[in-house]
């Protein structure tokens, strides 16, 4: 299931952003900068088990260190490790990460924000669960 970021609930003053070519769907998720910022999706009628959800992001300031770091919840609870993504050449290059994640029968939310610890500074494209 594809679930394009820019169709989730912004958090903390994020922001959908459509500059950057190479995205799908109407845009990304951009202004992760800041604590408390992501984006939340809900996975609806999902079946409960281990699954992986592949997490689409440019992170082009190749400036700033890299990898960059976002906090992943699965229903309000880490993802223990986080969501480490390395840079991209630039804003218009996309790549996956890949995260294991556990989902419970029904409906799942998955947000994706900066959390303490974390430095963001990465556009989120789209989540592809399963
Ligand atoms: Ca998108």
């Amino acid at each position: 299931m594809k679930l394009e970021a820019e169709t989730g609930v912004l958090l903390g003053g994020a922001q959908i952003g459509s500059d950057h070519d190479g995205h799908t769907g109407s845009g990304f998720v951009s202004d992760i900068v800041a604590p408390g910022r992501g984006v939340t999706v809900t996975a609806k009628e999902m079946a409960a088990g281990a699954t992986t959800v592949r997490i689409r992001y440019a992170a082009g300031n190749t400036a700033l260190a890299s990898p960059r770091r976002l906090t992943l919840r699965v229903n309000g609870v880490d993802v223990k490790g986080g969501v480490t993504m390395a840079n991209t050449a630039s804003w218009t290059e996309w790549k996956t990460v890949t995260v294991d994640i556990d989902l419970k029968e029904g409906d799942n939310t998955l947000t994706l924000i900066l959390a303490a610890g974390d430095n963001g500074v990465v556009n989120i494209d789209s989540f592809d669960i399963g």
